[in-house]
């Protein structure tokens, strides 16, 4: 597993560079759920697929950025779905965004999930490893090097609102349970990037985040292999949870690698009203 996370850390160094440098608009490719790829989309898969190439336990990868698998070592251990560069339409208007792993092992289910990592590319570029024994944040310095910075737990509950989704096409008890935070006194903070908006819940001790179903998109939007299941991860870990409503996300399975799903990361308090919510679904 060490390998892998080095291997992330490099690619996540060159990502950086290419962000700074390398050209941000669109290129004349599809990626396999038809959103037209960023140039930065397809730089970041490109290098991460190098850095995976050279890690011998890795036996296959699963990119958002891909419509197939692709295998690596046929005796490799793991299987890495990932999203190189989430939230890339943000780069252009210089906010930040992320890139995720979730580590498997047989398949690409929540319940196969052993360890999960995210990279956020903001004024400075962190990563946190989750994994059995904790959540933990690192911060990239001058010398190139991740270093430890602190473990990450959540407060039973928070003061945060991430609320994602088109509203106009919100079920009404979603729309109540929204409102009710807010009225509680819950501060908005949703910036279009979930990796930096999940980031900020986990480090300011907690609050919701949610993409959930909607009358025009009843699946959601967000993918269960490349996004929903390592956050999944992260946010258990640190002692929140993490659900689609109404069931646990880990345990759930994708029948297809780019399945979305409804879900909803936070601390017990605010998981809790959402199961109230959607109770009667
Ligand atoms: P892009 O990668 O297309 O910018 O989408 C970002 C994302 O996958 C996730 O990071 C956000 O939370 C969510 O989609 C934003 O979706 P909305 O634009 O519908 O709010």
């Amino acid at each position: 597993m060490t390998e892998i996370y080095e291997a992330i850390k490099r690619a996540a160094i060159r990502i950086r560079f290419a962000i700074e440098n390398d050209e941000t608009g669109y290129s004349h490719n599809q990626n396999a759920t038809g959103d037209v790829q960023l140039k930065l989309d397809i730089k970041s898969d490109l290098i991460i697929e190098e850095e995976f190439a050279k890690v011998l336990s890795v036996k296959e990868i699963a990119s958002e950025e891909k419509q197939h698998t692709e295998t690596i070592y046929e005796n490799g251990r793991y299987l890495i779905g990932y999203d190189p560069l989430d939230g890339s339409s943000l780069v252009d208007v210089d906010l930040s965004v992320g890139s995720i792993f979730g580590i498997y092992e047989e398949d690409y289910s929540g319940k196969n999930l052993k360890s999960a990592v995210y990279v956020v590319y903001g004024p400075r570029v962190e990563m946190v490893i989750a994994n059995e024994e904790e959540v933990a944040l690192y911060r990239l310095d001058a010398k190139h090097h991740f270093h430890f910075i602190q473990t990450i737990e959540l407060d039973p509950k928070g003061r945060l609102n991430a609320p994602g989704g088109t509203q106009k096409h919100w079920y009404p008890h979603h729309k109540e349970m929204i409102d009710a935070l807010f009225q509680e006194g819950y501060r908005l903070r949703y910036s279009g990037g979930m990796v930096p908006d999940l980031h900020q819940i986990l480090l300011k001790g907690g609050g919701l985040f949610s993409y959930p179903g909607t009358s025009d998109n009843p699946a959601g939007k967000l993918r269960m292999v490349f996004e929903v299941f390592p956050f999944a991860y992260v946010f258990e870990k640190a002692g929140g949870e993490a659900i689609d409503g109404k069931r646990r996300l880990l345990d759930l399975a994708p029948s297809h690698i780019h399945d979305t799903t409804p879900c909803f990361f936070g601390s017990k308090a605010e998981i809790s009203k959402v199961k109230e919510s959607y109770a009667d679904e």
